[in-house]
């Protein structure tokens, strides 16, 4: 799967979530997927404005923000219109299937009415998957397993990491669409029938880690080393707001947003390139 190019791919694709994504990918040259841990609207919006040119995806954590409304969904969704990218609600449930059936399309979030592609651990067996799909499936949307996770003593490993790619395979409806995981796990015992995507977060070019676990690996490295599809960025490229200068002066600080965007975005489709020339 490697050795082809994004755009190949889309044909290949059953879930329309993915071969959208692919689509995207193709159109704008960009792997890139930005997370915005931001806890407002306003900051999450300026993110989503500022990068949009650069990003397929943008990765939200819905959760946190604290003055959310449904506002917040459909400027956001209008912003992946503007800018032609798709939205990813890292919700990662983790529940029972009537539970999570719930949590994805009721509540205050209603996470499947405005997120095309969302994720979840496979802890609870494959339940999880049928009950999301209930909700997501007549959508359109896509869902991800957790099969590796990027943090330090992460428990997604070995047999548990086997059992999420074989979930996948064995998705009928084609809801599963892919991975999150830090390596090509779809092909790790040869090649796949199925052509899934692999999102790869734990991605920074300036440090090694946080103080909390997370661990960062370059673009290269994991795209054209380990073969993974799209990049997941998060402090690499908002964390500017965080600092004192960033707060104090919104403007500059977006703008270093933008150019960090800017930057992510070349390392990935850079690395991209690479590895298909390397196996070309
Ligand atoms: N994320 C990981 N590792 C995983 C799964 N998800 O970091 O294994 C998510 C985090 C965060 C983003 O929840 O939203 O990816 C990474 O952010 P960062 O680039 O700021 O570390």
């Amino acid at each position: 799967i490697v050795k082809k190019t994004y755009g190949s791919r889309v044909s290949s694709q059953a879930n329309a979530a993915a071969k959208q994504l692919l689509e995207t990918m193709e159109r704008k040259k960009s792997n890139l997927c930005v997370s915005i841990d931001v806890t407002n609207k306003s900051d999450l919006l300026a993110v989503a404005e500022a990068v949009g040119p650069d990003v397929c995806l943008v990765k939200t954590h819905i959760d946190i923000v604290e003055d959310f409304d449904m506002d917040l969904v459909e400027k956001l969704t209008a912003l992946s219109k503007e800018h032609d990218f798709m939205i990813f609600e890292d919700r990662k449930f983790a529940d029972i299937g009537n539970t999570v059936s719930l949590q994805y399309s009721a509540g205050v979030h209603k996470i499947a009415s405005w997120s095309h592609i969302t994720n979840a651990h496979l802890v609870p067996g494959p339940g999880i998957i049928s009950g999301l799909a209930k909700a997501g499936e007549p959508l359109g949307r896509g869902l991800l397993l957790l099969a590796e996770m990027s943090s330090a003593g992460a428990l997604t490993k070995g047999d548990y990491t086997k059992a999420c790619v074989q979930a996948a395979k064995d998705d009928k409806s084609g809801f599963v669409c892919g991975f999150i995981a830090m390596s090509r796990v779809d092909e790790a015992d040869g090649p796949c029938e199925k052509d899934l995507l692999v999102l790869t977060p734990g991605v920074g070019l300036d440090v090694k880690g946080d103080a909390l676990g997370q661990q960062y690996r370059t673009p290269d490295q994991v795209v054209r080393q380990s073969g993974c599809d799209i990049i997941i960025v998060g402090r690499g490229i908002y964390g500017v707001l965080m600092t004192e200068e960033g707060k104090a002066d919104k403007v500059t600080a977006m703008n270093k947003v933008r150019e960090q965007g800017s930057r992510y975005k070349k390392a990935g489709w850079d690395a991209y390139l690479a590895r298909i020339d390397d196996a070309t």
